[in-house]
């Protein structure tokens, strides 16, 4: 056995695990290596990651994929290995039968149907069990799943594009603030989301898609949440003319009831109360949780974003911030690099071209 490798192996792991992001809903994305050491170093012989769509898991995937070679083989799983019945049998049983000898894992399952149960099965069954490897870094990437688990709403991102001067744009004019690089790494963001909203303003201002449109990643749009009390949705608007394609769903006062041509166009709705002056944001979020969702991107305008804000409904910002002032600016940031909460953690900072993109994590 070799543990020298064990770093180096489960960061490879999260990377693969990452590929299928925005896509297991409702299930994890999970990455899985069996490996085996020899004399000239370590040698994958399986790796599987969650299916789109969330099932086969991704042991499963693994232990086909190495056959008989899973026999002594060290199993590195980015998620502890589920230990319940379903629709298929538990993973841990799984890599108990495939003969692995050594299992590392990233962090523990909070479903209640696994909760440790897996790790103590692994144990049990005389299997060398290891948890916590990169358990800071898994967590990040789980974080959707995490929230659905634990807080029943899904993890939110609230990004923002602000100016020099910390303006958001001009009321009526379309500005484009950050760059191009600025811009793909959103569509990236987008392509890792398993949802995203704005609200009816952004629809009317800008008429956006909300879609991944990057080069082989096109199908691997978010599902798109607009936020409007009155139920109102441009007919013509880019949204609803695809909405049969990538789905979208307006959020609206219960008061209020879709038109016959947006149901026919194939928006859908979620009724919420109205609290105070606006959709009770909290239980919004229950209920797109309750659809599978693990994590929404709120992407526009300011009084959305205001808002989340206000509820105390953020866990991470994407804060791009471009080189360019806009001295005719009237829509303010509600955030700006300088202006933000305590509560928030700067987590890591990235140049794109002439923008910067600066992540923080809930504290
Ligand atoms: C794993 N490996 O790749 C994933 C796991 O409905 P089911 O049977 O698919 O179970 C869903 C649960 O399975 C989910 O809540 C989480 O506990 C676990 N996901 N487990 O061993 C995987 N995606
Ligand atoms: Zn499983």
């Amino acid at each position: 056995m070799n543990y020298d490798y064990d770093h180096k192996l489960m960061a490879a792991c999260l990377r693969y695990a990452r590929r299928h992001r925005g896509l297991t809903a409702s299930n994890p994305s999970v990455g899985t290596l069996l490996v085996h050491f020899g004399t000239d170093g370590p040698r994958i012989v399986g790796r599987g990651v969650t299916a789109i769509g969330g099932r086969p898991h991704a042991e499963r995937i693994a232990i086909d994929c190495a056959g008989e070679l899973a026999i002594g083989s060290t199993a590195y799983v980015t998620l502890e290995p589920c230990a319940h019945h379903a629709s298929t049998p538990p993973c841990a049983q799984a890599l108990i039968h495939a003969g692995v000898s050594r299992v590392v894992t990233a962090c523990s399952d909070p479903d209640e149907r696994v909760n440790g149960r897996g790790h103590k099965m692994l144990q049990d069954a005389g299997i060398v069990t290891q948890t916590g490897l990169f358990r800071k870094n898994a967590s990040e990437d789980l974080s959707g799943y995490f929230s659905r688990q634990l807080k029943r709403r899904p993890h939110v991102v609230l990004k923002l594009a602000v100016s020099s001067d910390g303006w958001l744009g001009i009321k009526g004019k379309e500005i484009l603030i950050t760059g191009r690089l600025a811009r793909y790494y959103g569509h990236r963001m987008r392509a890792e989301t398993d949802s995203i909203l704005v609200g009816r303003g952004t629809v009317e201002a800008d008429d956006p898609l909300l879609t991944c449109r990057l080069p082989g990643l096109r199908n691997r749009s978010p599902r798109r949440f607009v936020l409007d009390q009155k139920g109102r949705l441009p007919v013509g608007s880019q949204l609803v003319r695809t909405a049969c394609t990538v789905p979208v769903t307006l959020i609206t006062s219960w008061k209020y009831v879709l038109s016959n041509r947006l149901y026919y166009s194939g928006v859908r709705t979620i009724s919420a109360e109205i609290i105070e002056d606006g959709l009770a944001l909290f239980e919004v979020l229950e209920d797109i949780a309750a659809q599978g969702v693990s994590s929404l991107m709120v992407e526009g305008g300011a009084q959305v974003a205001e808002s989340f804000l206000k509820a105390d409904l953020v866990d991470e910002i994407a804060l791009f911030t471009s080189k360019k002032s806009l001295k005719e600016g009237d829509i303010p940031s509600p955030l700006t690099q300088k202006k933000i909460s305590k509560k928030f953690q700067l987590r890591r900072s990235l140049n794109l071209g002439d923008d910067r993109l600066t992540q923080f994590f809930r504290a």
